[in-house]
């Protein structure tokens, strides 16, 4: 079984923060607060998009951020939402997070949608801290950090395309020009005895997986040669290109060999005589090939495609991959089944207080987005703060944890010195 596996880094918005605002218009003397909150930050969400076979594009691009949320403003107006970043994936894609090796999604069906990292709350602006005691709070929330976090991306690879033809007809050689497969090429037949999948990349959002296969000769319906093996590889493909030595070399005709392959293929299974297949006329490089492409025109012109090629100098292969994904367009696909992993989310505790080389350190998402929500120049804002930190019940779990007048606290990027 081939994957294709990707990692890439993905981080929702942050949020905006909220904004210290009092009210002063000429006849409201004593107008309270109206600091407006800030903005969701973006998510990052996959979604299944018809058409993508691989991860390829992933080894391009691996960095995926959100918007952040805007800030809020006076006069109680609220920051805008940061957009969300919708990235592309082909269905069958099973979502890791790198860290835990949790899966996150098994993607299946077109159209499907997760959210990978959420974007931030926006921080609320002053307006919200208003109590009957203290009338006019001067601080805000700082934004929340948006989630952010390394995946794993697998994808079980199907081969869309399979490469027929007899021995030494070059069917290694194309493979290893269009992808990054490196199987071994050599000038005796039944060189490659095991498929090679490579994937071949098009363009941004296009691409497709091929499968070269060991060569067929005559008789390989009833299982001469390396026989039954690997045509059931392409049986499962859904487009056939036939690789031809057009020179015909050692004393081969293009033309019979191409109607021999035809002949194995529909004898072993009906249906592969019926799929869509192109003819690739390889080795145009060679001078004997040149007459030879003629008579397989006159022959078969009118019935296949047929694209002049050369492996060895890479003539024509670009035509013949623009091609291809093109018919493919209008091949439909089978939606891959889901792998039926049941998603599993651990159960945090709310957090965890332990000590290292006499530092107290509190973990936990919860504490940890109220700090960094906290702006820490603001006395009002870190007094909230230390009513959170006591109604957590995390001053209770330090000081069971021995923590001592002037001992060191660190949450998140936060340090503070234990004051009871
Ligand atoms: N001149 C020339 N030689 C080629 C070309 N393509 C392949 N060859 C040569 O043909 C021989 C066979 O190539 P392979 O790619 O191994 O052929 P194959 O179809 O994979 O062969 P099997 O694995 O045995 O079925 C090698 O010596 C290649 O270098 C071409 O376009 N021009
Ligand atoms: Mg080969």
């Amino acid at each position: 079984m081939f994957f294709d596996v990707a990692k890439i880094y993905v981080k929702g918005g942050d949020g905006g923060n909220g904004c210290v605002a009092m009210r002063r218009e000429k006849y409201v003397p004593m107008g309270g607060p109206w600091g407006g909150d800030g903005g969701r930050g973006g998510n990052i969400i996959f979604r299944v998009e018809e058409g993508l076979r691989t991860l390829v594009d992933f080894r391009y691009k691996r960095h995926y951020k959100a918007d952040r949320g805007r800030h809020g403003e006076g006069k109680n107006m609220y920051g805008a939402s940061g957009d969300d970043l919708i990235v592309r994936v082909p269905a069958g894609t099973l979502v890791k997070d790198d860290d835990t090796g949790e899966i996150i999604a098994d993607l299946v069906k077109n159209g499907q949608e997760v959210v990978v990292a959420r974007g931030g709350r926006g921080g609320r602006g002053n307006a919200h801290f208003a109590t009957h005691d203290h009338k006019a709070p001067k601080m805000a929330e700082k934004g929340e950090p948006g989630a952010e976090r390394w995946l794993i991306l697998e994808l079980k690879l199907l081969a869309d395309v399979g490469l027929v033809g007899f021995p030494n007809a070059g069917k290694s050689s194309l493979i290893s020009r269009v992808s990054a497969a490196k199987p071994k090429i050599a000038d005796y037949p039944f060189t490659t005895i095991t498929p090679n999948l490579g994937v071949v990349r098009v363009d941004e959002g296009r691409s497709f997986v091929m499968a070269d296969i060991p060569g067929l000769i005559e008789g390989a319906h009833t299982g001469a040669g390396l026989g039954h093996d690997f045509l059931k590889h392409i049986e499962r493909t859904r487009l056939l290109i036939h690789v031809l030595d057009t020179a015909g070399s050692e004393g081969r005709d293009p033309v019979a060999d191409f109607q021999a392959t035809k002949r194995e293929l529909s004898l072993y299974n009906p249906m592969l005589g019926t799929m869509p297949q192109v003819i690739a006329a390889n080795k145009m490089d060679l001078p004997e090939a040149a007459e030879n492409l003629h008579r397989l025109e006159a022959a078969y012109g009118g019935e296949y495609e047929i694209f002049p090629i050369s492996a060895a100098t890479g003539d024509g292969l670009d035509k013949l991959i623009y091609r291809v994904a093109d018919l493919f367009d209008q091949i439909p696909v089978k939606e891959p089944e889901s792998t039926s992993i049941p998603v599993i989310h651990r159960a945090e505790p709310r957090f965890s207080v332990y000590r290292e080389e006499g530092i107290f350190f509190v973990r936990g998402k919860e504490i940890e987005r109220h700090v960094a929500m906290t702006d820490m120049e603001n006395d009002e804002a870190v007094e909230r703060l230390q009513w959170i930190i006591k109604r957590m019940g995390i001053e209770d779990e330090l000081k069971s944890a021995g923590i001592k007048e002037g001992d060191t606290v660190k949450i998140g990027k936060f340090e503070f010195e234990y004051i009871e």
